[in-house]
């Protein structure tokens, strides 16, 4: 007999057949000549009774046996019952056991410290399959938007000799002796690419050494960044809006089983979703943001950067996304625009208090500025030996401005901070099955 998926059972036209299907114990209630078992598997979960008068004296012994998570071959015939959670039950013939589990030690009340403990376990949990489902949906649907407008998927390096952001985030790595790095971003490596390929995207992990504990941060996130020549800071986003709300809307087409699963769990409600798609999405400046937490009550100066707390209320004024526009050039990287004493970036802050997703600009394209600003900022000092030379590690990237350079721009997308936002999550560490949050995270 053929292996079917749960969720491919559940169908009327099933009713009154013989069934077959394999899981693992979900949930189990001992009624002592009834024993019930709501079985799942990785698409859905079904009732299945075993019935003490229906069944041989040797399968009755097994199912009494069986233990939460425990893995079997169920064989039954499929029935239509109200009363079972999702509509249908089996009636139980035949048990194969696979194995029949020690006692599960999660029951699903713990505290987070439990659940790290168990992590490798809890993962199993329904709620985050779901949010696993949807994050594979979101990635498939961003890729497609990217190459359908024309853009390459290419694969920068992991293991760097300088850094993209702040130097003071970087993860070490020993290189045969030499100082390495993690990449915190593949901005660089993808600017080096539009010479060639005009539009690239890369999805890679990317490192931050940084010792905040926040609800939003990770020491390894997955980065979707793209980089486009000829395109200015309007024009990039455009880019940004137009493909997260295709990928959104579409994900929440193929994923509405999953959306409701996490409607109990976390309050998403996809109508939001979809008033937050359709609606044209807000751009405003850091001088006018400023003025608007002013206004919240909130003691900031020009100049300052904004936090979490921040960028919360800022969220909170808007019911669409947010672009915050032209930073004070002291406060963001050396790589990007000098407009005055502002430089053309944005930040995209997703609402519901939720604040940033994605960091972009317009770049820094010519030579003499951008050889200024790596002084400037200090970097010209940073060295690094390319066979009996030394040079200074930015070397190559001021090369791109003095072969061909192009006015350009590009992003980068925290995938988890975006699945946070969409699934309505408290935390970034179930966006990922085994994230990297702090001393300690490495177990698993
Ligand atoms: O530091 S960023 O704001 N910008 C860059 O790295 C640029 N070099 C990207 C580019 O233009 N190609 O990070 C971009 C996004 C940010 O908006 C967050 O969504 C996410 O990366 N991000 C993080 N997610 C989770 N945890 C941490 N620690 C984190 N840091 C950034």
């Amino acid at each position: 007999m053929k292996r079917i998926f749960i969720k491919d059972l559940l169908k009327e036209e099933n009713v009154g057949k013989e069934v077959e299907i394999l899981g693992w114990i979900y949930r189990m209630r001992d009624m002592k000549d009834k024993i019930f078992f709501v079985i799942r598997d990785s698409s859905q979960i079904i009732q299945a009774v075993v019935r003490k008068e229906n069944v041989s004296e040797e399968i009755w012994k097994k199912a009494l046996k069986m233990q939460i998570e425990g893995s079997v071959r169920i064989r039954g015939i499929f029935k239509k019952d109200e009363r079972a959670p999702t509509g249908y039950e089996i009636d139980v013939k035949d048990i194969n056991v696979f194995d029949f589990g020690e006692v599960f030690p999660l029951k699903g009340d713990e505290s987070v410290e439990a659940i790290h403990r168990y992590r490798h376990l809890w993962i199993r949990t329904r709620w985050f399959s779901a949010v696993q489902k949807i994050r594979h949906s979101l990635l498939k649907n961003l890729r497609e938007w990217y190459e359908k407008d024309g853009w390459i998927e290419v694969s920068p390096p992991i293991l760097v000799g300088n850094a993209c952001e702040e130097t003071t985030t970087l993860f070490e790595v020993n290189y045969f002796g030499e100082k390495a790095y993690l990449s915190q971003s593949a901005q660089l490596y993808l600017e080096a690419l539009i010479f060639s390929l005009e539009k690239v995207f890369s999805l890679t992990p990317s490192f931050r050494a940084e010792k905040s504990r926040t609800k939003r941060h990770l020491h390894e996130y997955w980065h979707f960044e793209v980089e486009a020549a000829w395109y200015d800071l309007n024009d990039i986003m455009e880019v940004a809006e137009k493909s997260l709300k295709y990928a959104i809307e579409k994900t929440i087409e193929e994923r509405k089983s999953e959306f409701e699963l996490l409607k109990e769990k976390t309050g998403r409600n996809i109508n939001d979703l979809m008033e937050i798609v359709e609606k044209n999405w807000k751009t405003i400046t850091y001088r006018e943001a400023i003025e608007i937490l002013e206004k919240n009550g909130v003691k900031i100066k020009y100049g300052e950067d904004f936090g979490a707390d921040e960028e919360k209320i800022l969220t909170l004024q808007f019911d669409v996304p947010v672009f915050v526009i032209e930073y004070p050039r002291r406060i963001k990287a050396f790589y990007m625009y000098d407009k005055n004493d502002v430089v053309k970036n944005f930040d995209l802050l997703a609402p519901e208090g939720y604040g940033e997703i994605i960091g972009g600009s317009e770049r820094e394209w010519r030579y003499e500025i951008l050889s200024k600003k790596i002084k400037e900022w200090n970097l010209d000092k940073l060295k690094i030996k390319v066979g009996n030379e030394e040079i200074s590690v930015y070397d190559w990237y001021l090369d791109l401005r003095r072969f061909g350079s192009v006015p350009h721009s590009g992003f980068g997308l925290g995938i988890e901070r975006l699945l946070m936002w969409i699934c309505k999550l408290e935390h970034i560490r179930d966006t990922l099955p085994f994230p990297r949050l702090r001393e300690g995270w490495l177990y698993p």
